[in-house]
């Protein structure tokens, strides 16, 4: 796979791309992660990328002209046979869920296109029809965090990119609950010892005392990924929570 990023803070992604299970997987030929400076799609002399709205009022929104050159030389760039995604990071989007990483790991070629602590003219939408993604509801100063995002949750799902094929569709989200807790040496750490059951070597035991322990946490934490009812693609998305649990974390 290859992934575009359009943006004007490219100097945001080195880091966090090279570290890692991405890094790895870039390494490896798994997927390529490309940076495009929005501004390197300016014609104007001083680059600019934003002007005031119409209307009025406060902030600045970004300008079509620059995204629509670099989303289409970013296009040209693609061989034409292959499945191309465009995706809007705004707070105004989807809401991004393991079933919505599963579903860009698909495609043969993605672009992020990162916006900032403004709008979007309503054109980048309308024209572009890009999927539009948020990744929860919290302000973020723009779509370079949550594109990192999209970036590590959707290469660590592509073939090769873990080591261990085993590990991705066992990870909590896919079997729909939180994790069983962990253990390692030494058995006993200030007091805190490791539950003996870990130390018999008896792995039916083991696993029945893990799936408990997860099915536990699960309720106490996020009651809302148990509702088994649910169809599958729906189950990292999260209701507002009513019932009361256990732990007393949750208000009635
Ligand atoms: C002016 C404040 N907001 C009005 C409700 C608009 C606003 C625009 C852009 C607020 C934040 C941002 C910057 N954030 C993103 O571009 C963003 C984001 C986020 O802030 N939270 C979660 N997911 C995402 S994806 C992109």
């Amino acid at each position: 796979m290859d992934i575009h990023v359009l943006t004007i803070f490219p100097d945001m992604f080195p880091g966090v791309i090279d570290a890692s299970i991405v890094g790895l997987a870039r390494t490896r030929g798994v997927v390529g992660v490309h940076l495009h400076d929005l501004r390197d799609h300016t014609n104007d002399r001083h680059r600019s990328i934003d002007d005031r709205p119409f209307g009025g009022g406060p902030g600045m929104v970004f300008k079509p002209e620059p995204v629509f050159r670099a989303v289409e030389a970013i296009e040209r760039s693609i061989s034409s046979d292959r499945a191309v995604r465009r995706v809007l990071l705004t707070p105004q989007g989807e809401r991004f869920t393991q079933p919505a990483a599963e579903r860009l790991a698909k495609a043969d070629a993605l672009i992020l296109i990162c916006g900032h602590y403004e709008g979007f003219d309503e054109r980048i939408r309308t024209g572009l029809k890009p999927d539009e993604l948020s990744i929860g509801d919290y302000v973020l100063s723009g779509g370079e965090v949550p594109a990192l995002v999209v970036i590590d949750a959707v290469t660590r799902l592509l073939p090769g990119a873990l080591g261990d094929e085993r590990s991705a569709p066992e990870d909590s989200f896919s079997r729909g609950g939180l994790d069983f807790p962990h253990y390692t040496r030494p058995v006993e750490f200030r007091g805190m010892r490791v539950p003996d059951v870990l130390r018999t070597g008896d792995h039916d035991r083991i696993e029945a005392w893990r799936e408990m322990k997860a099915r536990e946490r699960t309720r106490a934490r996020r009651p809302d990924l148990l509702d088994s009812a649910r169809p599958e693609r729906d189950r990292a998305t999260a209701t507002p929570e009513t019932s009361q649990t256990t732990n007393g974390r949750r208000k009635p």
